[in-house]
């Protein structure tokens, strides 16, 4: 509580109150300060109402002008490579983070900052490798599934984390201020697809899957020679981000899940041929669900059952090794999303080629591990649901809704009853089913991942949207869906289009997650400008100097609306520069940026953050840099020059 006084005092004055208030003709001066003192009497002043319970309720997915949405959306933007962050259920869109992209709005990709959030974790050969490309990281990512951090079973509000397909790798994005501060390039393993949080005590782990195979040492030595090829599962230490263990394991990994006791995690796979083309890849009847045993892989790190390799553990879990770590539930040709409900027991494995899905107890996991028990014991129902089961998502009232990617459907159906019929009574399991346009992926209900799924929405990932909006040419958005779960009957009540391509989304009440509005100046985001102002002997709050040191420039500024510290500064042409701005301003809403005209420079400057730039000033000239962040009345003057003079004067 005493947190949340602490955020609305020093919320001050939004954006609105702050440009009214320099519309309505107060003094102000277009020097340092001059803002600052328009601002400082009415610091304070309200911050907007948030929405009840009661009002969740109600079932209307429009919120009045000023109202707050009840839950936070949390949306993967697939090889766009950013998150987004949509107000539920109104679907209006509130932000974008970037994590695996360059962002030309924030400087993502370009600032110091960001950059060493995108270096630090890459594999050795990754930077060697885009060392000879000219780049220091990749600016393209796939990211499919981003997903919260938990505390006992729910969501705590801590992290996000999310994977990159295209480059391997598993990000962090920090709530409290919505940036990404950790990727971890994960080795050894392939393409990370599936990846899910621990649920239980907390997270812990991070699980990732490898989706595909490939020779554990792949320098080329072996080539085509599949049947040397492994596929890798990865645990990565939530807290500190570096990769925990891996295990090898037989067939492709698709999506995991873990369950609430924080014994098991377990990962779809197709491909238990390890074909290498369609024919091969889809000829067997049964693919499987690998269990991994995270007590017994732990125990072998200790004890030392592995083999080092890119300093990280690897243990064989392969079919037919040892039975310890993995084992190994037949489940129909080809299954897709795995997902654990809120009942805590039981797991939903999507059929995807074959029309069911298949229901797994926990509880029947223990036996697995020992004796030699027949694995498919652990399957209680097998429904037969309709064409093309993805993904299931929960309400907590024991009914799933499961995505029919072939029948462009959802259908609605009762777990227990699933149980029932399985054991041979006459009973259906579906309740009903409603159409979707078109064709579903993953689909979500609000807070249907955690213990506390409350059963109020569910969403509905369409691939394709065809008609459903105007025409934009060959390129189409993707449409999604939310449908009315509050009777037997779903209603869809809401098209959403959306830009390449998500995967997936979360949907978290908003009383869970609380960003603060305003930078904590001892932020450990921006620490090595901090520290490298003290070696310049830079107060970064106060001095605008420019510090030279061979040829190394370093041009420190504040900025506070509407002006620079700096209005102007002088480098030679070849210096090395880097710009360090510190954003004084410290009201809600107050964000500047500092753009360089023809020099490809721009980034974001949130209120009392540092962010900073390195580029080499090779154009002779006078070069202008303005805010592009729209922050005051005097906005258009908030610019200065830089002035390059020309090599040999
Ligand atoms: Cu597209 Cu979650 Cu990558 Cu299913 S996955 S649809
Ligand atoms: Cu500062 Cu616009």
């Amino acid at each position: 509580m005493g947190d949340q006084v602490n955020q609305t005092k020093r919320k001050g004055l939004n954006r609105r109150q702050m440009l009214s208030a320099t519309a309505a003709g107060a003094a102000f001066t277009a020097g340092s300060g001059g803002g600052m003192a328009l601002l400082g009497g009415a610091a304070g002043l309200g911050v907007s109402g948030g929405i009840s319970p009661v009002q969740a309720a109600t079932g209307k997915v429009e919120l009045s002008p000023g109202e707050l949405d009840p839950y936070f959306g949390f949306w993967s933007s697939g090889q766009t490579g950013e998150l987004r962050i949509l107000g539920f259920p109104s679907m209006r869109e509130l932000m974008r983070v970037p994590v695996f992209n360059r962002c030309s709005a924030t400087g993502w990709g370009q600032t110091n900052e960001s950059l060493k959030v995108m270096t630090e974790g890459l594999l050795p050969e990754t930077k060697e490798f885009l060392a000879k490309r000219n780049q220091v990281t990749y600016d393209n990512g796939d990211l499919h599934h981003p997903h919260m951090s938990f505390t006992d079973g729910t969501y705590d509000g801590r992290y996000l984390f999310m994977n990159d397909k295209a480059n391997t790798r598993v990000a962090r994005v920090r709530c409290d201020v919505m940036k990404c501060d950790k990727i971890l390039e994960i080795p050894n393993a392939h393409d990370i697809h599936g990846m899910r949080p621990q649920k239980y005590p907390r997270t812990g782990y991070v699980f990732a899957n490898g989706e595909h195979e490939a020779p554990l040492v792949n320098d080329g030595s072996i080539l085509d020679s599949p049947e040397e090829y492994v596929n890798i599962f990865t645990a990565i230490d939530g807290d500190t981000m570096e990769v925990a263990w891996q295990v090898i394991v037989s067939g492709n990994l698709d999506n995991c899940d873990c369950d609430y006791q924080g014994k098991y995690a377990f990962s779809t796979s197709y491909n238990s041929e390890m074909g290498m083309n369609l024919a091969e890849m889809t000829a067997n009847e049964m693919d499987h669900v690998v269990v991994f045993n995270i007590a017994e892989i732990e125990k072998a790190v200790q004890s030392g059952d592995y083999q080092e390799l890119n300093g990280v553990p690897v243990i064989d879990g392969r079919k037919g090794k040892n039975k310890k770590y993995t084992r190994y539930i037949p489940i129909p040709n080809s299954p897709h999303g795995i997902n654990t409900a809120p009942d805590q027991k039981h797991v939903v494995v999507n059929g995807k080629l074959s029309p069911t899905c298949s229901v797994l107890d926990v509880t029947k996991f223990d036996a697995l591990f020992e004796g030699d028990v027949d694995p498919r014991s652990a399957v209680v129902a097998e429904p037969e649901l309709g064409l093309g089961p993805l993904h299931t998502a929960f309400d907590g009232k024991g009914y799933a809704y499961t995505t029919l990617f072939l029948d462009s459907q959802m259908v609605k159906w009762d777990m227990e009853k699933a149980i029932r019929a399985f054991n041979g009574e006459d009973v259906s399991p579906i309740i009903s089913k409603v159409d979707v346009h078109y064709q579903p992926g993953h689909n979500h209900t609000t807070m249907g991942e955690t213990k506390e799924a409350d059963g109020t929405w569910l969403i509905s990932l369409n691939k394709f949207s065809k008609d459903r909006f105007l025409n934009v040419g060959p390129l189409k958005p993707e449409n999604e869906q939310i449908i009315d779960i509050s009777t037997d009957e779903m209603k869809v009540v809401h098209d959403g289009p959306t830009f390449a391509e998500p995967h997936d989304v979360i949907l978290v009440r908003s009383d869970i997650v609380n960003p603060v509005s305003v930078w904590d100046r001892a932020d450990p985001f921006f620490a090595d400008a901090v520290e490298q102002a003290k070696v310049d002997g830079i107060e970064l709050e106060y001095d605008n100097k420019v510090i030279r040191d061979g040829n190394k420039v370093r041009v420190y500024m504040t900025s506070m609306a509407p002006v620079f510290g700096l209005e102007k500064f002088t480098v030679k042409q070849g210096d090395e520069v880097t710009v360090i701005i510190t954003n004084i301003d410290d009201i809600d809403d107050l964000t500047h940026g500092f753009t360089l005209g023809n020099y490809g420079v721009a980034m974001e400057l949130a209120p009392q953050a540092t962010a900073s730039v390195t580029f080499t000033a090779d154009r002779p000239g006078v070069h202008w840099y303005y805010c592009q962040w729209f922050c005051h009345a005097l906005h258009m003057e908030m610019r200065g020059r830089m002035l390059v003079e020309p090599q040999g004067v």
